[in-house]
């Protein structure tokens, strides 16, 4: 690799972990996921009832655990929010790293939200374990997800910041190559991905019925 590449990696590296050793304590985290994938605001692009955010998979940890890389393939715990809206096996793999002391802080499972809704979460993290990431199946759907990772809770003087927030879009976790809104519980309609896909924003498929357009908000909000 060259130093050009190498070094602003480097210097990231240097600056995570700066910021952690400045840092101190624990803060808890209101996460939450806001869903605009409403008929008013999709049209006839969506099914007229709307879409439904599955129940949130949301993880505190630290930068030796990463469980969802855009670019990368699909974990099976990803893959089965992706494909069926079910967290279970996330959050029984995250549990047993936290108890385990694996670079998990803390695991939370939401409520789901329906179109216009918000789903919300609450996390702990600790300097040791800062970044969040945390994801939910758009549905129905083939394998589409939002979705953020590694989200860096400190900033860069080590402080933990008190709030945070962006866009969502939607990604395609590369397991299925269905293009309907057909429910999930229905695998006859599954047209799985073989070879299995990476993980790529969905407005990279020209078919994408969203448009490339934002599907939601997230916000972390600092209660603590
Ligand atoms: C969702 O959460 C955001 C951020 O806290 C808030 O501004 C918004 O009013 C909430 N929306 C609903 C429908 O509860
Ligand atoms: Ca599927
Ligand atoms: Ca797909």
């Amino acid at each position: 690799m060259s130093s050009i590449i190498l070094f602003p990696i480097l210097a990231i590296y240097a600056l995570i972990g700066q910021s952690q050793a400045m840092c101190s304590g624990e803060a808890v985290y209101q996460v939450i996921f806001n869903n605009m994938l409403t008929p008013q605001t999709f049209g006839s692009k969506i099914p007229e009832t709307g879409l439904n955010f599955s129940p949130l998979a949301a993880v505190s940890h630290s930068n030796r655990q990463s469980f969802l890389t855009v670019r990368g393939f699909a974990s099976p715990q990803v893959e089965q929010i992706a494909e069926t809206g079910m967290n279970g096996r996330f959050l029984a793999l995250a549990e047993n790293l936290k108890g385990a002391e694996q670079g998990v802080r803390d695991v939370a499972g939401g409520m789901g939200a329906g179109p216009g809704m918000n789903q919300t979460v609450e996390l702990t993290v600790n300097c040791e374990n800062p970044f969040i990431t945390a994801l939910s199946m758009i549905a129905p759907s083939p394998d589409w997800i939002v979705q953020v990772n590694n989200m860096n809770t400190l900033d860069m003087n080590g402080e933990f910041r008190q709030r945070l927030g962006g866009n969502l879009i939607a990604y395609d976790a590369g397991t299925d190559d269905g293009g309907d809104f057909t429910a999930a519980s229905d695998a006859s309609f599954d047209m799985p991905s073989e070879p299995q896909k990476n993980i790529a924003p969905l407005f990279e498929d020209e078919t994408d019925p969203f448009d490339g357009r934002m599907v939601g908000t997230y916000v972390f909000v600092r209660i603590m």
